[in-house]
């Protein structure tokens, strides 16, 4: 996905009413002491000027680590249930909060309020989950060979840790890594992108509400070119957890390999969601369409390429076109719209040289393909639902990230070709293929280069207790949520005990 330090905001005058926000360092609420002033705007009415901050500069995120690191002794002496019963209370006070929260995602993000309020209960089912690893923070036993002696590991939290997060998903992918960095034990360093301040700002007042102790959890924000290396390369950051564009990540995994500690990067997809002859056509067209139009189609799950049997696709075409015509575009805070803008003017620009790209390349545009900004929409950032059809392998619309609603469909006559056209990009972060047929759904889950597979359900979204993440240009580290995303906030140590003095004796090495 795409990664936006949207300065472009700031050339607004706020109100007086706009929320002024601080940055979170040590337990105290500090006004950041860079040069710029950022300003966060509702993306359906850019006039609205939603939170304004100064930005963090390099001293900032210095004395952010600094105040993580003083608390992690602390911290990493208090015991795993009792960390997670403070997780445990941030989410009931998430929950009480619930449809407050969503309505500001969707003025601050942008997405309707449906998915804003999936997005509160995901990030909350996810910070219970990680409350009840406190009572199962365990390692494991293992017999020695000699006698009498005790082997065992344990798992130790690593120290400071950085949390690095997109704006399209403002409250689940950072309650999604700090969960379980807080419950093994670390300190965090957070940085949000900068077009969701007022989220950020929430959930750091609700993790202080449940009773985090001051310096544990940590708020930096501004443009990550002044304070993002920083929150790598300072040598007391022990771990670093990014989700964001490739571009970016690469940059994030050679710095952190440059100092030898761990990373974990979520990065962009292009997601293949697949339609086999004897799908149940409905089914996936409903798939299709939350893939491709849900979020703006602003999700790195997001299915960006529909791959069809020759057999069903025109008539599948004429259904699919028949509903994409039906959704409205618009303010995600009227009920009766289907899909809000584009998250600001940058990403609706990169959305329109997409389309642009695309037709030059040959693809055939059916529906869509423009800004729209007549009427309600004049003052946002809000464009069409798009389909390209005849999209070929080779085309750049095929093979690119636009992390908009735009959709290409490519058409194939064998599960051979199917298999291999989803397949033939850089990403693998998830794909679905529908079919009724068992047999090739188990081949193509075995053929498929994707982290994620789904069967005659769509390619977006995750659940707490499973594994997320993605293989090729889509991740690089360890998987996110479940076992795996704890497991990366810890080291493990293997202890030996030897209590009657049998390791004299034994000659084992
Ligand atoms: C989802 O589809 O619910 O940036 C999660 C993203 C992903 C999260 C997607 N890291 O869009």
């Amino acid at each position: 996905m795409r990664t936006a330090i949207q300065e472009q905001k700031s050339k607004m005058a706020p109100p007086a009413q706009a929320a002024r926000l601080k940055l979170y360092i040590g337990g105290e609420w500090v006004e950041g002491g860079g040069a710029s002033e950022i300003i966060s705007t509702n993306p359906a009415d850019a006039r609205q000027v939603l939170a304004r901050f100064k930005s963090a500069n390099a001293k900032d995120a210095e004395s952010a680590i600094a105040a993580a690191q003083a608390a992690f002794p602390g911290w990493r002496a208090t015991p795993a249930p009792v960390r997670g019963r403070i997780l445990a209370r941030a989410a009931q006070i998430a929950r009480s909060r619930r449809e407050e929260l969503g309505r500001l995602m969707t003025r601050e993000e942008g997405k309707i309020l449906s998915e804003a309020l999936g997005e509160m209960d995901k990030g909350t089912t996810l910070i219970e989950w990680f409350a009840g690893e406190g009572l199962r923070l365990s390692g494991e036993t293992m017999p020695s060979e000699l006698p009498k002696n005790f082997l065992y590991t344990v798992r130790e939290p690593l120290g400071v840790v950085s949390v690095i997060t997109p704006w399209n998903f403002p409250w689940a992918i950072p309650v999604w890594k700090m969960a379980p960095a807080l419950v093994a034990g670390n300190t965090v360093v957070f940085k949000p992108a900068s077009l969701v301040p007022a989220m950020a700002v929430e959930i750091v007042k609700i993790f202080e509400q449940a009773g985090l102790p001051p310096g544990v959890l940590n708020l930096v924000m501004g443009a990550g070119a002044q304070i993002g290396d920083i929150l790598i390369k300072d040598p007391r950051v022990k771990a670093v957890s990014f989700t964001g564009s490739n571009s970016v990540g690469r940059r994030v995994h050679a710095l952190a390999g440059e100092r030898g500690i761990k990373a974990t990067c979520e990065m962009g997809g292009k997601n293949a969601l697949c339609v086999w002859e004897d799908a149940d056509m409905d089914l996936a067209l409903a798939g299709v369409l939350k893939g491709a139009f849900g979020s703006t189609g602003q999700r790195c799950t997001a299915t960006s390429r529909l791959i069809l049997h020759d057999k069903i696709a025109d008539a599948f075409m004429k259904k699919l076109l028949g509903e994409v015509k039906k959704i409205k575009v618009g303010d995600g805070l009227d009920a009766s719209v289907g899909m809000g803008p584009a998250v600001d003017e940058g990403q609706l620009k990169t959305d329109i040289e997409y389309i642009e790209i695309a037709k030059k390349e040959g693809a055939r545009l059916l529906i869509g393909g423009e800004r729209l900004d007549g009427g309600n929409w004049k003052h946002g950032w809000f464009i069409a639902p798009t389909v390209f059809d005849g999209v070929k392998p080779s085309m750049r619309i095929f093979k690119e990230e636009a992390f908009g609603p735009i959709l290409s469909v490519t058409r194939v006559s064998s599960f051979q070709d199917l298999v291999k056209a989803a397949n033939a990009t850089e990403f693998g972060l998830t794909t679905s293929f529908y079919t009724h047929d068992l047999n090739l759904a188990m081949r193509y889950a075995d053929e498929a280069e994707f982290g994620m597979v789904h069967v005659n359900s769509p390619t977006i979204g995750g659940e707490a207790q499973a594994p997320f993440g993605g293989i090729k240009g889509s991740g690089y580290g360890e998987r996110e949520m479940a076992k795996e995303g704890l497991l990366f906030f810890t080291e493990l140590k293997t202890v030996f005990i030897d209590y009657t003095g049998e390791s004299r004796k034994s000659n084992l090495y």
